[in-house]
């Protein structure tokens, strides 16, 4: 049941997206479809599961997922550039600036954060929602939300004492929960609903992930994984499993994931597969 909604939503993202950059030509344009291929989509699956609980119109949600997801990937090829994570190979392929170049990495990121913005202009929805949607994006995004948590983990390379567990919460509330937190409530701002019960979802689960990622980068296979692991560890940067210990950081994942299926009460059993894809988050092999 969920692994069918996450095969549905990963098909549906793929044709939204194709269709926001089909008038798109040229070299970003390579780049950007490039980019924007393959990846779990589970931003995505978190809008259109939190559309469906309110009965939006899958082709808003669709494009709604879309464009988080363009964010996503732009987010991906400007963490893989030499000046920051210095990666060669994302979701099992040359990451842009190795296809390409730089130049063409940088423009490319700014492309798909654009179009984003402008998908979500062109939504069919009521101004103020689409207003609520931008807004949103653009704080969990910038300054205050993924680039403050980017910025933070670029300064811990260099910091003289690794992060305490505290600091590494909030750098994972930016870099990687911010954009998960805008996916989870998303449907609930489509619909004009309250978006308490997925955001407190989203939080749980953003922060789940991350602890996900970090076990990951220790037990993981890097084939699979389709990425370089074992880096956080080699730099001897703090992670929820230093500092936890890997069995502490597998229980607080654990717990994370109780909380998170419990913030989902107020929908019942329409949430099951939103509940599924909280375990799917901690025990994914990429
Ligand atoms: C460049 C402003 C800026 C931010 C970059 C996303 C990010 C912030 C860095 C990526 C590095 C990283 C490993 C982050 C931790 C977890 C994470 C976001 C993993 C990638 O997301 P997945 O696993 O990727 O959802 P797929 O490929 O499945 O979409």
């Amino acid at each position: 049941m969920f692994q069918d909604a996450l095969t549905d939503a990963q098909t549906r993202v793929q044709t939204a997206l194709d269709a926001a950059m089909e008038p798109l030509d040229g070299i970003i344009a390579d780049a950007m479809r490039y980019t924007c291929s393959g990846g779990k989509r589970l931003r995505a699956f978190l809008v259109m599961e939190g559309a469906r609980l309110h009965d939006v119109a899958p082709d808003v949600a669709d494009q709604t997922a879309a464009a988080i997801e363009m964010i996503h990937a732009y987010s991906l090829v400007h963490d893989d550039l030499p000046c920051m994570d210095n990666d060669d190979l994302r979701r099992g392929v040359p990451t842009v600036h190795i296809q390409w170049d730089e130049a063409t990495a940088v423009l490319t990121g700014d492309a798909l954060q654009t179009l984003a913005f402008e998908v979500l202009s062109n939504l069919d929805a009521y101004a103020e929602v689409r207003l609520a949607l931008i807004s949103s994006m653009a704080k969990a995004a910038g300054a205050q939300g993924m680039v403050l948590g980017q910025a933070l983990d670029i300064a811990a390379e260099t910091a003289e004492t690794p992060l305490t567990l505290k600091q590494i919460t909030r750098l994972q509330a930016g870099k990687t929960g911010a954009l998960i937190e805008w996916s989870g409530q998303a449907g609930a701002i489509l619909a004009e609903a309250d978006p308490a019960p997925l955001r407190q979802y989203a939080q749980a689960l953003g922060l789940a992930f991350q602890i996900a990622d970090d076990i990951l980068d220790i037990e993981g296979d890097a084939e699979k994984a389709g990425k370089r692991l074992q880096k956080d560890t080699e730099a001897g940067k703090a992670t929820f499993v230093s500092l936890l210990g890997m069995e502490g950081a597998k229980a607080r994942a654990d717990e994370l994931i109780v909380q998170a299926c419990d913030a989902l009460s107020p929908y019942g059993d329409a949430a099951g597969n939103l509940k599924a894809a909280a375990r799917f988050v901690i025990d994914r092999d990429t």
